[in-house]
């Protein structure tokens, strides 16, 4: 027995370890295979069939090149007339403060894209300060033609015939050096022992524990001025929430920086006449002195702190392109499916431009003309500020963006050029993003009920969009401005705000101005307003524009008389004019609809397109304010005008510093009460919402809940949802009773059972963050 047992255990004992030697054997054949053929990475390829489209758009609405930027510049110092320095500028130098693409004359630009016409001339614009001149001025400059210019001509940025104060240009490179490196460092050494008693932070010569500024506008109280509040905030990350409640008011209107002086100084609540008068003042112990604790550098920075109840390590959904991109972007020119456009990035951010759906141009041009925000408070900043971001280079504040975090992996990164501020042009890398994704929600379903514990049919489409998007940091504020295409002819603009707040010293009836928010500190109530331009063509240029509304009719019951009844009717109401097409905020907006009055889709209605604004907007001041000419635009949700070339823009770069005689005045478009039937208008749309700053928005103001913009949606433009050419539809229909089986079609490569498995191309996190010459 004991034998027999001995030889059993050994041929268990065998053919275990044959076994294990076999699964060891198989497993590692098994994971070479899988190794050669997987996992493999997503191919980077743009499969696209169909109608090629008409690739035109790309050389009339593509931003200058660093060649050409530089070309203009060269052109214009070139020329001894103009005594432009072309570096080392000051303040009293005339130089250059930008370039860019001049956009071309819209008539002449259709009668290129759409009849064989000729090319239009590409054109730049150059914005010089003459700071060198007897009398200092700005002035504005059409060079042409690119890329070998023969001319230049003077240019005004609107119908305005007055000059441009040249107190209301943008602060610029130069003024900040004098500003900040030369003047304040030296008005403020004499107050150091004040800074360094009452806050423990330095400004002049610091090396450790440094306060650091910022200035706010309007640069005074009355046009011509230039005077500006500057505000110490201690230099830690998130410096924006330490502001210390000590400001001084400069005077620097002068080309001559000798000639710049402190008016007034705000220490602690209390105002003095000069630096000297804080100094004996304080020295003498008269006046109410603080002394600031040392804030916590943890809670105004994005360092991780707290923990949920639970939690996870893991890291969260990624997405992937299974076939590719399934658009194609060639220079600025972008196809989607039915979708092309061409786009380019001025000084106001992001334009689009010949926006098509199935070669059928829908919008001309579309883009941002001012993103303001509108401060209150009880110091000189939060009472004073009212920021339009049209005067800090807002479209040249797209900086680079974070693979993964700012766009999908998956995006298309572009690289941009900017000369602005700037003394050449500055690559901004990876600084456009472009991505199609699945929204998460479903363009269209259905699920068709039997009512006997079964379907007959169920019907989902994916709702893929296309998104384009740039995020524009202009100083605290981040702002991520997209574009989206829709597969249903929707297109939609959105901004979202985020970023740090603007926040002043808590101090007496704060409270009355918005929430403590942090050590000593008041999250400003503010308002956030965004002005769009949308120049639409429906069928062509010749459009109307009308309201459909509600309207309530009082009738009987047909069929039993003696009851009445209540019930809505539509209202088609045609608008005529200009001023009758201008909606202030005291009205419910109804549906805004633009047709073309001579093209009917197949069931007889006028083809249009209709604007919906997601919008919280309130209106920023009175209109009898002075300071509000500069924003006339915000009067409205939408003001629907006749296009001009003389009216290409609701706001200018000059408005911020002079919003008392604004170089541009919106209202303006409108006073001339034009015809507004059978023409081609234009829609400038307002949006924004009104914020109380609460703890939450520390760190960061969120973008969930903080955005803005306005759809522009078909409305009886199509005989029927032009999405039910979308391959992404699936049907899913029951099999034979009884089988179980369930019978799926679909119009794509991939089942959606059977997804195509790859890895996105995911390379290391790295960031330049940096703009550096080309
Ligand atoms: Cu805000």
């Amino acid at each position: 027995m004991s034998e027999m047992n001995s030889a059993s255990r050994k041929w268990v004992f065998l053919t275990l370890l044959f076994v294990s030697i076999s699964i060891i054997l198989a497993t590692v054949l098994i994971h070479q295979h899988v190794n050669a053929n997987f996992p493999k990475k997503c191919p980077n390829k743009f499969v696209l069939n169909g109608i090629k489209p008409d690739y035109k758009a790309i050389e009339i609405f593509s931003d200058l090149t660093p060649t050409e930027l530089t070309t203009v510049k060269d052109f214009l110092v070139s020329d001894k007339n103009l005594n432009i320095v072309a570096s080392e500028a000051t303040v009293n130098s005339n130089y250059i403060y930008m370039i860019e693409l001049y956009n071309p004359d819209k008539k002449e630009a259709l009668n290129y894209l759409d009849h064989g016409g000729a090319k239009p001339a590409r054109v730049a614009k150059a914005v010089v300060f003459r700071g060198a001149d007897v009398q200092p001025s700005i002035a504005e400059y059409l060079i042409g033609p690119l890329p070998n210019p023969t001319w230049y001509r003077p240019h005004s940025p609107s119908t305005r015939k007055r000059v441009i104060n040249f107190s209301s240009r943008p602060t610029t490179i130069p003024e900040y050096t004098a500003l900040y490196t030369h003047f304040l460092p030296k008005a403020l050494e004499k107050v150091n022992h004040i800074l360094e008693e009452s806050y423990g932070y330095t400004y002049h010569n610091c090396t450790k524990k440094c306060l650091t500024v910022g200035e706010v506008a309007p640069k005074g109280l009355k046009s011509g001025e230039r005077r500006s509040w500057v505000m110490l905030l201690r230099q830690l990350e998130g410096f924006y929430l330490h502001p210390v409640g000590f400001h001084v008011l400069v005077n620097h209107e002068s080309s001559n920086t000798a000639k710049w002086a402190v008016e007034k100084v705000y220490y602690h609540g209390q105002y003095f006449i000069s630096i000297e008068e804080l100094i004996t003042k304080y020295d003498k112990g008269s006046i109410t002195k603080i002394k600031l604790s040392d804030s916590s550098r943890e809670s105004s920075g994005y360092n991780r702190r707290g923990a949920f109840r639970a939690d996870t390590s893991q890291t969260g959904p990624r997405q992937y392109e299974p076939e590719g991109h399934r658009y194609r972007v060639d220079g600025n020119f972008v196809q989607y499916m039915p979708w092309t456009f061409a786009f380019r990035i001025s000084y106001m951010g992001l334009q689009i431009f010949d926006i098509k759906y199935n070669g059928e141009r829908i919008v001309y041009e579309m883009g941002l003309q001012d993103v303001v925000s509108y401060y209150t408070g009880n110091d000189p900043i939060g009472s004073l500020f009212r920021a339009m971001d049209s005067g800090w280079h807002f479209g040249a504040d797209n900086f680079e963006l974070v693979k993964g975090i700012d766009c999908p992996h998956t995006a298309t990164y572009l690289d941009t050029y900017h000369f602005v501020n700037s003394d050449k042009p500055l690559k901004y890398p990876n600084s456009i993003c472009i991505f199609e994704h699945n929204t998460g929600v479903p363009l269209r379903r259905h699920l068709e009920d039997e009512h006997r514990r079964g379907y007959s049919f169920y019907g989902g489409l994916v709702n893929y969009v296309l998104v384009i998007r740039s995020v524009n940091t202009v100083y605290n504020y981040d702002y991520v401005v997209d574009y989206i295409f829709y597969q249903n002819g929707v297109i939609e603009a959105k901004i979202h705000p985020t970023g740090y707040l603007v926040a002043t010293y808590f101090l007496g009836h704060g409270l009355k101005y918005g929430n403590k928010i942090f050590d000593h500190v008041l999250g400003n109530v503010h308002t956030h307003m965004i002005n769009y331009k949308l120049d639409m063509d429906i069928v062509g240029t010749s459009n109307s524009f009308k309201t459909v509304n509600l309207q309530l009719e009082n009738t009987t019951v047909v069929w039993s008389p003696e009851h009445a009844k209540v019930m809505p009717t539509v209202k088609h109401d045609l608008k005529k004019t200009e001023s009758e097409a201008a909606f202030k905020f005291d009205v419910r907006l109804p549906y805004l609809v633009f047709v073309n009055e001579n093209a009917r889709n197949k069931w007889g209605a006028q083809r249009g397109y209709r604007v919906q604004l997601t919008s919280h907007g309130n209106p920023l001041l009175p209109e009898d304010y002075e300071e509000e000419k500069s924003v006339a635009w915000s009067r409205y949700q939408m003001a629907v005008t006749k296009r001009k070339e003389t009216e290409l823009y609701s706001g200018s770069i000059y408005n911020q510093h002079d919003p008392w005689d604004p170089a541009v005045y919106f209202q303006d478009f409108i006073n001339d009460n034009e015809n507004i039937v059978n023409q081609d208008l234009v829609a400038w749309v307002t949006v924004g919402f009104v914020h109380i700053p609460h703890s939450e928005d520390v760190p960061n103001t969120a973008t969930a809940c903080n955005g803005a913009g306005f759809f522009f949606r078909p409305f009886n433009f199509y005989d029927e949802d032009p999405s039910v050419a979308s391959r992404d539809v699936v049907i899913l229909r029951p099999g034979p009773p009884g089988s179980g089986e369930t019978r799926v079609s679909w119009w794509t490569e991939q089942s959606p059972t059977e997804p195509s498995v790859c890895l996105p191309d995911i390379q290391p996190l790295t960031y330049n963050g940096t703009r550096g010459p080309v």
